[in-house]
């Protein structure tokens, strides 16, 4: 239907303040007025990251029984444990913006949200462990980091603490990798194989290349995102190439090249198609991982119940103390 046009007039007015108050830093916070498809925008944003970081935790988890040892076994719980956490946080802050955190839940159990394209590929070796927490975690600090000073407020305090944590993970991550890289030739043989097959899904974790990106123009425009995806993917090789080198393993991408005009390293053209099937549902693991998140949902509904309970009972007791 449409608005009248004083109504018109009144929400023209409003979006002005509110791209005023994005101009001049402000940070916009859950009370404020906002225009509905910047709400809509970080609803969509906020609830895939935090999918995300809840599905991140089954292609490590499965590696917590088969950790080489005891210490290994420590750090690794204790990630897959802050993933929880991460989810939790950024769960909780997509409730400021209105929505319910059980809808969001059944979006992503019935296959209808999205969640991270890289989680939907397997993890094959015990390398797998500290690739992923070197270019995984590394790939996300480097989205995050800049997140964090994203115009809404509750996401860019999220994002401060989570990526204080994912600072650790990387660390345990490439110090994994660095043990593997002086160990054995199998052990290094393991490693390369694992950087082999995780370094271009990890490229995809920054998203379409610009030209193929229907969400920045808007994103960047309300300053939800402060860099666009090649941006970030292009600071992140930066970065990486180097730690890649210090440890003497090969990334398997020959057009990889410094440019010494730029001070870029270059690289070769991203499979698109892949990425596309994976975000579609058609990726190695999609229907696995949808199935291992369903099967905790189901497992833990005993815990949710109790938690439910225990809830309603105290709220009886303080009401009869009241
Ligand atoms: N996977 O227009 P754009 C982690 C979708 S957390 C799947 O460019 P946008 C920690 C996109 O949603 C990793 N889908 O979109 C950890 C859109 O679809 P829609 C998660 C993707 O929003 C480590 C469509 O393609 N981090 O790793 C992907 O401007 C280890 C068009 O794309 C975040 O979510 C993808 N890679 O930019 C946990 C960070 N890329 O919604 C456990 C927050 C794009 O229109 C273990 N998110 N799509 O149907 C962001 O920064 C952005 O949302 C981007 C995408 C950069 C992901």
């Amino acid at each position: 239907m449409e608005q009248p046009i004083t109504a018109q007039a009144d929400e023209s007015a409003l979006v002005a303040a509110f791209e005023a108050r994005i101009a001049a830093g402000e940070s916009i916070e859950p009370k404020d007025w906002m225009p509905e498809r910047y709400r809509k925008q970080l609803v969509r944003m906020m609830s895939q990251h935090a999918h995300s970081e809840v599905v991140g935790m089954l292609p490590e988890g499965n590696w917590i029984t088969r950790a080489p040892s005891l210490r290994r076994k420590m750090s690794l719980i204790a990630k897959v444990q802050d993933e929880a956490g991460h989810g939790l946080y950024i769960y909780c802050g997509t409730e400021t913006l209105g929505v319910d955190r059980h809808e969001l839940l059944e979006q992503l159990l019935d296959g209808r949200a999205k969640y991270s394209s890289i989680f939907n590929y397997p993890t094959l070796s015990w390398a797998d462990m500290g690739v992923i927490g070197w270019l995984v975690d590394g790939a996300a600090i480097v989205n995050q980091t800049i997140l964090a000073k994203t115009s809404y407020g509750p996401y860019a305090r999220a994002m401060v603490r989570i990526c204080k944590e994912e600072n650790f993970h990387k660390r345990q991550g490439y110090e994994i990798c660095a043990t593997l890289a002086n160990g054995t030739p199998a052990q290094r043989a393991m490693l390369q194989e694992a950087v082999d097959r995780i370094w271009w899904p990890a490229l995809m974790m920054f998203g379409p290349s610009d030209t193929d990106s229907p969400n920045s123009a808007e994103l960047l425009k309300w300053r939800v995102k402060r860099k666009t995806n090649d941006e970030l993917r292009q600071r992140f090789v930066n970065l990486t190439v180097p730690q890649a080198i210090a440890i003497g393993l090969t990334l398997p991408d020959p057009d990889l090249r410094f440019d010494e005009s730029t001070g870029n390293w270059e690289f070769g053209e991203i499979d698109w198609t892949e990425f596309f099937q994976v975000i579609k549902g058609e990726g190695p693991c999609n229907r696995e991982r949808l199935a291992a998140r369903n099967q905790a949902h189901a497992d833990g509904a005993w815990v949710r119940e109790a938690a439910a309970a225990h809830a309603a009972k105290q709220q009886r007791s303080s009401t009869q103390a009241a």
